[in-house]
């Protein structure tokens, strides 16, 4: 039976699934099903074993299916499936916050659950709002993001993010009161950079020019990706998050970090703030919090700010909230998760294994149509050089061609990201890398 036919029995039918981020018609013609996963490895509907080159979608960062999570959420269903957040409370969600509280760099020690990366990101948004009007300082109500930057699709994320598809089809909703500083990608002076690029630092003066025009008591916050992850891997130059913190600290603004990437080890620390040395007052996670198994997010906060919101009226002190809020089964399994990350060291095992990691990354160099490589921890961009007139299409036959050799990748434009579970063995990197400079060669 033909693959399509045999998926089309298997699931009755393909088309009632209108899917995110995907060329629907395009899929449905000849889909890629993942049936079944484990540790480094899903298998296809056909029984192929494909390795995951990309965490999921940078979320499994455990590896799949780890029977300390999976028996946790378990036993979590079986105890207690769902209570209500609002005026009410479980102990697993106290539980999670206060262990998540302990990990955290600084003084960043409050927790604010949401559901995904998206919500953390408006919650975020929302916190630095109306954390300037708890402090009286109304007027702070522009917010500033990056070009090329994702931070999720809720409107406060696309308005604040700069990718300019996610945004044209809802311009009607974007948000006002919203600036942009550049991104730090430069080919022409960073090629090829290992690690943190020596040039660019100075982008970050861009914020002066931005607090220049708009004044700083109309500015609220700052967010960034400290790795820019979905636009295709950018590393900050050296120096550059330093001097964001810095400008921040001088003109009074909220510095956010949007670690939903680069939270839990993907940079072989527990967090970017935490591998940069540069402390954000708010940090939104989601994806490795629960290695994907249940869908949470967080934000991460400043005992500073928690405390202005405490000095008010004793009632309710921010007006927002999920029904799923620290969802006993996300609570439960992230608990099992941070569990697993500690008792395995993955995170410092994440660190020992990145410069083999690099070297891997860069043996791709000259390869036909490859322009660029960087790497940071357990992440690898590789740039492509665009087919004329047919942006994408490369590095999408790069994609199939890898697939079909049981490799998952991801990418975006003429991106290839590669971002493997945290428990990958060198033996998995090389055939990374193998299969990938295969499938480079075939796309020339
Ligand atoms: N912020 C950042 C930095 C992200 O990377 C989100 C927010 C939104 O998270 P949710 O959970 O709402 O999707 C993300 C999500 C890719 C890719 O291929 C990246 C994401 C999602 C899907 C695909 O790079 N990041």
């Amino acid at each position: 039976m033909a693959d399509a036919a045999r998926l089309d029995a298997e699931t009755n039918n393909l088309d009632a699934l209108w899917m995110p981020f995907t060329a629907n018609r395009q899929f449905k013609r000849k889909p890629r099903l993942l049936v079944g996963a484990k540790d480094m490895h899903y298998t296809a509907t056909d029984g192929r074993r494909i390795l995951d080159g990309t965490a999921g979608l940078w979320c499994v960062n455990a590896g799949h299916c780890r029977e300390p999570i999976t028996k946790a959420i378990q036993e979590q269903a079986a105890r207690m499936d769902f209570a209500p957040g609002f005026q009410m409370g479980h102990p697993v969600a106290f539980e999670f916050a206060a262990k998540l509280s302990a990990m955290l760099p600084g003084d960043l020690d409050h927790v604010f659950f949401a559901n995904s990366g998206s919500e953390a990101v408006d919650t975020a948004l929302k916190i630095a709002l109306a954390y300037h009007q708890a402090n009286g300082q109304p007027t702070r109500t522009r917010l500033i993001g990056r070009a090329r930057g994702y931070h999720g699709v809720g409107f406060g994320g696309i308005s604040v993010g700069g990718i300019s598809p996610n945004r044209k089809q809802f311009a009607a909703g974007l948000l006002g009161h919203v600036d942009h500083l550049p991104h730090t990608h430069d080919l022409q002076r960073n090629a090829y950079s290992r690690g943190q690029p020596e040039f660019g630092a100075q982008l970050a003066d861009e914020l002066e020019k931005l607090v220049q025009l708009h004044d700083a008591s109309t500015i609220a916050a700052v967010i960034v990706e400290p790795v820019a992850g979905s636009t295709g891997v950018l590393v900050p130059p050296k120096g550059y998050l330093e001097r964001l913190r810095a400008i921040c600290d001088k003109h009074g603004i909220l510095l956010i970090f949007d670690e939903v990437i680069t939270g839990f080890g993907r940079l072989g620390a527990s967090f970017a703030a935490e591998y940069f040395g540069v402390l954000p007052d708010l940090m939104t996670v989601a994806k490795g919090i629960t290695n994907a198994t249940v869908p949470m997010g967080a934000v991460f906060v400043r005992k500073g700010i928690y405390e202005a919101f405490m000095k008010g009226p004793d009632g309710i002190e921010l007006f927002h909230g999920y029904t799923y809020s620290g969802h006993p089964l996300a609570a439960a399994a992230g608990l099992a998760t941070i569990k697993l990350y500690q008792d395995e060291d993955l995170f410092a095992r994440a660190a020992a294994l990145a410069p083999y990691w690099q070297d891997a990354i860069h043996s791709l160099r000259g390869l036909p149509n490859v322009i660029d490589l960087r790497n940071i921890g357990l992440v690898g961009g590789i740039e492509l050089e665009p087919r004329a007139g047919k942006p994408a299409a490369r590095a999408y036959e790069v994609f199939v061609d890898c697939f079909e050799r049981g490799l998952l990748i991801r990418v975006t434009g003429d991106i290839v990201a590669l971002s493997p579970p945290l428990i990958v063995e060198k033996t998995h990197v090389d055939q990374m890398v193998d299969t990938l400079g295969g499938a480079l060669k075939r796309a020339a």
